[in-house]
């Protein structure tokens, strides 16, 4: 397809998967409004329609929980094609029915994004209205999944890190004892070829660890204390250090000095505790199960956000760029979510080897950001082939390109029309 041909289906596929002011991923098999997703989305509208961007934002923070926390899912109409919907997760926290966790806080580094590139001139208005709320999210963050102040964030739920079957959790997720999940009907498999998503073993125990939060009424208090799985994420980690970064730029911006130092504060907190991911013997930083003390040790495509994090030190920028160079030399297409030189990298099963297009986005960022604008610029180039191959796929082999999982997948849209063509 021609590049001017593309930008028109990337158009199309965000506009029908419009559902009045939300968009959801893809059509069948995620039919509600997604966090990250969202977020992402609104990248891709900003570049055709800037106030339909700001408006999938805001719409997100609708859902915001009085806790601060916002949802992963917001089941804002019941669909039947997706489990587990609005009764299992039995929540009660926000004012739309909900799952009961969150995902990947981007949203202040796109509103950051969205003031820089503003054409509206109401841009700084609209970021002054949801500050407080991306405020109350992040100090939710740091209470409930950093509750010892280790300077990582942790998520209770492998749906929380939005890498689902990342070979990460594995043992932590194996430990997970199966139980209150009675007989149950999985969706996606219906929707898309089941040797390309988590094994059943994995969604009794994704449905062991709702069951145990929904236990204790998903107070955030007893989630955190009480939850058996608690991972710090680098993932996660490393998204939340670059949004307090911008966080920090929009407050400075509009002249918030009290919140400006409360953020300083998170940050150098957070660039001194995501040393403890660190690990020495693979070079890079990965993942720590804090209820067994135990890191993993594998390399996935969020040890690249390092750079993004703004950690670009000589030490990780010189490991991570040799981890680049060893994994170009393995597989057609960067970035794939897990090394391909590791026993558990698998190249079409979900988190476990393909390449999605808006972690390419962050880790390029990352790396134009460190200097390396060579690096950076692979990605793009390798994101655009794949799209241009694989049309805009859900995710996609690292090794043959092949465009896999649900298709007119909205983020991929998205950064196809924001970044990579
Ligand atoms: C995937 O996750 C959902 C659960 O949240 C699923 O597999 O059912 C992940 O890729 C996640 O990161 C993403 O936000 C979601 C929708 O695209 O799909």
């Amino acid at each position: 397809m021609a590049h001017a041909d593309l930008d028109q289906a990337a158009k199309a596929i965000l506009t029908e998967n419009d559902q009045g002011g939300y968009t959801i991923p893809t059509k069948g098999l995620y039919p509600y409004q997604w966090n990250w997703d969202s977020v992402f989305v609104a990248l891709g509208f900003a570049e055709f329609d800037q106030d339909r961007a700001w408006q999938e934002i805001e719409m997100l923070f609708q859902g915001q929980w009085r806790d601060g926390m916002v949802p992963h899912i917001l089941f804002r109409k019941d669909d039947p094609s997706y489990f587990p919907g609005p009764g299992v997760w039995g929540t009660d926290g926000g004012p739309i029915p909900s799952s009961g966790h969150s995902q990947p806080p981007v949203a202040a580094s796109v509103v950051h994004s969205l003031v820089e590139a503003d054409r509206t001139g109401k841009a700084l208005e609209r970021a002054k209205a949801l500050l407080p709320k991306l405020m109350a999210w992040h100090r939710w963050y740091l209470a409930y999944r950093d509750p010892k102040n280790l300077g990582v964030i942790a998520v209770i739920h492998p749906w929380e890190s939005g890498r689902d079957n990342l070979p990460d959790w594995d043992e932590a997720l194996r430990a997970v004892e199966v139980k209150d999940i009675g007989p149950y009907e999985r969706k996606d498999t219906s929707h898309v070829d089941p040797a390309m998503r988590p094994h059943k073993e994995d969604y009794d125990r994704y449905l062991s660890i709702v069951a145990a939060c929904r236990k204790v009424g998903w107070d955030p208090e007893k989630v955190a204390e009480t939850c058996p799985f608690f991972v710090a994420d680098p993932g996660v980690t490393f998204i939340f250090l670059r949004a307090n970064r911008d966080l920090l730029a929009l407050a400075e911006k509009l002249g918030m000095s009290a919140e400006a130092d409360e953020i300083r504060g998170w940050i150098a907190a957070m660039e001194k505790g995501s040393r403890t991911l660190w690990n020495d013997e693979v070079k890079a930083h990965v993942a720590f199960d804090e209820r067994r003390g135990k890191q993993t040790d594998g390399i996935s495509s969020a040890s690249f956000l390092a750079l993004y994090a703004g950690l670009h030190d000589p030490q990780t920028l010189g490991a991570l760029q040799g981890h680049f160079d060893r994994i170009a030399e393995r597989v057609e297409y960067l970035m794939p979510s897990y090394d391909p030189d590791h026993r558990s990298y698998e190249p079409l099963r979900y988190w476990r080897g393909p390449v999605w297009a808006m972690i390419n986005y962050m880790i390029a960022k990352g790396f134009a950001e460190a200097g390396d604008a060579v690096r950076a610029e692979r990605l793009r180039a390798d994101t655009a082939r794949l799209i241009e191959t694989g049309g805009f796929a859900e995710y996609f082999s690292p090794e043959t390109g092949a465009g896999a999982g649900g298709g007119s997948f909205s983020w991929t849209s998205a950064i196809w029309l924001t970044w990579a063509s």
